[in-house]
């Protein structure tokens, strides 16, 4: 199996700055802990991290061959952004969003996600650990649709 996690804009900053409300850990520490985990469950793992949305849409866009999934905190592009919305739509890879913050217990307009509404699900509010339950879940989601993935049904797939 092979993931992409993506980083949006300004996560690049992780541990040098906003301490109280982003936490300590820095990109780097974040980025060692998501290859840990990826050698432990025996997964390949690409990760990346732009302050371009347009940068992030094309790596969603060549994600479709390479990768079985992916995993993206699209940052302040997660309330904005309707590029990488149609992008992840349109590859159609299984796509986890994760926040380090809630985002529903901040400021009104964090409430809504452009991304939440093409994800297979949102992890919000776990810190750097938001990303190796992303993982994990992800995983479990593409070993149980594996075999539907490769046998498509005759005529279309459609039940
Ligand atoms: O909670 C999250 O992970 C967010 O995606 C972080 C975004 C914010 O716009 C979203 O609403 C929620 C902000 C990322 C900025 O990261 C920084 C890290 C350290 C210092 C400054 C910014």
């Amino acid at each position: 199996m092979r993931m992409l996690v993506l980083h949006g804009p300004n996560l690049n900053l992780l541990g040098t700055r906003e301490r109280s409300l982003y936490g300590t850990t820095s990109l780097k520490a974040v980025n060692d802990a998501i290859t840990r985990l990826a050698e432990q469950i025996g997964i390949h793992v690409e990760i990346k991290q732009s302050n371009s949305e347009g940068e992030l849409v094309t790596w969603i866009q060549e994600a479709r061959t390479g990768f079985d999934g992916l995993i993206i905190n699209p940052a302040g592009y997660t309330h904005t952004s309707v590029a990488i919305r149609d992008a992840i739509a349109a590859t159609a890879l299984p796509t986890v969003e994760v926040h380090l913050t809630n985002i529903h217990q901040r400021e009104p307009f964090r409430h809504r996600s452009y991304i939440a509404g093409v994800a297979l699900g949102q992890v919000s509010g776990f810190g750097p650990t938001g990303y190796l339950l992303a993982m994990r879940g992800l995983l479990d989601h593409l070993k149980s649709t594996r075999t539907a993935r490769r046998t498509p049904r005759k005529g279309g797939g459609k039940a």
